[in-house]
């Protein structure tokens, strides 16, 4: 087990590839594989099949790199301190969640993965390893919490002390050993203010959301028909939802801690609505080019634009 290794690993990963949080977790199979297959037995994924397609791996790295001994977790941060709470953009405006107005983090933290890989393949000659980034069919939360990089917060999303809840997760997983960090522990207290923030009341319990009431959800992977039941609490909400981070206290807190990779892209701050509605196939996949709202193909472009158009009538407004 070399110490030094993994010290330089992170390192690496802090000062050269420019990540926020670095850390390293055991790579035995996980615990939330039990909550997984009773969350997906309840339905709670709705569409998302691929979830269920892949749980079995999810829990076990070893499933997913045979002969997996260690995880290096690394996230990145987004959060800008000067973001004001709740949907940025005016009722005429599209609302785009703010991990989303920026480079796609999938290639961003990927491209440096597989730098670090190298790096630790040329420490170790003959070690194996693979990168893994958000659709990699891993639990990336709870292997961050066991790497110490935050813990998971009642809104289930990790959340680091220092930073917040605004980073984006990735890992390397390995056959090398590595002396992993102690887990982080739970800083939530008696605090619910993002299960109180949903709009849709996504929530059941505290670290329980039913994806099928989350506007991200609803707005990014819900294939098909705009679910009638949340059409009430959309707002203007084009791709993503803030409100259960905007309402975490640690988020708050949290100075500007946004990495330059990850630097805003103005434009996607305050897109016109009516500006989206007379776009065509070629205009939106300019708009979205290099950034996570590639994930929202033209038709659903067009579904969510009049989802949020018949969510105002039904308030009553614009
Ligand atoms: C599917 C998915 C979604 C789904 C479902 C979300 C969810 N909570 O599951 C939807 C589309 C709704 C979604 C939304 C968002 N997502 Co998403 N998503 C994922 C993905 C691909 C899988 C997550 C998963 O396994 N869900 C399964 C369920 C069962 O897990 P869970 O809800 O997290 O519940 C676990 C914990 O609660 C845990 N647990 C721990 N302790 C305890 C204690 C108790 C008592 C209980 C009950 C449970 C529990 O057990 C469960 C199983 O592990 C991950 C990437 C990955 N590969 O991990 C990204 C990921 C979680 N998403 C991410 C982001 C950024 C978002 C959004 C913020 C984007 C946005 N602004 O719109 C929102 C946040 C919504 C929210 N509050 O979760 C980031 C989160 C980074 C972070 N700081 O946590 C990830 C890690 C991607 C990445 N690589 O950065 N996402």
């Amino acid at each position: 087990m070399s110490g030094d290794l993994a010290a330089d690993i992170k390192r690496f990963a802090l000062h050269e590839l420019g990540f926020s949080l670095a850390g390293i977790a055991g790579a035995d199979p996980l615990a939330g594989g039990a909550r997984l297959a009773e969350w997906l037995t309840r339905g709670n994924h709705g569409t998302m099949a691929f979830l269920a397609d892949t749980a079995a791996v999810r829990c076990d790295p070893g499933r997913f790199l045979a002969g997996a001994r260690s995880v290096v977790c690394v996230a990145m941060s987004y959060h800008e301190a000067s973001a004001p709470p709740g949907p940025a953009a005016a009722p005429e405006q599209a609302a785009v969640a703010r991990y989303a107005r920026r480079p796609d983090y999938h290639r961003v933290i990927r491209t440096r993965l597989v730098r670090l890989g190298r790096f630790l393949a040329a420490r170790a000659p003959g070690a194996a390893w693979r990168p893994a980034v958000d659709t990699a069919p891993l639990l990336e939360k709870e292997l961050a919490q066991r790497a110490g990089l935050g813990w998971i917060g009642k809104n289930t999303c990790l959340v680091n002390r220092t930073l917040g809840s605004e980073i984006l997760l990735g890992e390397l997983v390995t056959d090398v050993t590595l002396p992993p960090d102690r887990p982080e522990t739970d800083h939530c207290g008696t605090c619910s203010a993002c299960l109180t923030a949903c709009p849709s009341r996504a929530f059941e319990a505290a670290r329980l959301l039913d994806a099928r009431r989350c506007l991200a959800y609803a707005t990014i992977e819900h294939r098909g028909d705009f679910p009638a039941a949340l059409l009430p609490s959309l707002g203007n909400r084009l791709f993503g939802c803030d409100a259960c981070q905007s309402a975490c206290p640690w988020n708050r807190r949290a100075g500007p801690s946004c990495v330059p990779a990850l630097a805003p892209r103005d434009h996607l701050a305050g897109l016109s609505r009516a500006q989206l509605g007379r776009i065509d196939r070629e205009g939106w996949a300019t708009v979205a080019a290099g950034t996570p709202l590639r994930r929202l193909d033209y038709p659903r472009l067009v579904r969510n634009l009049q989802a949020i158009a018949r969510g105002g009538e039904l308030r009553g407004g614009a």
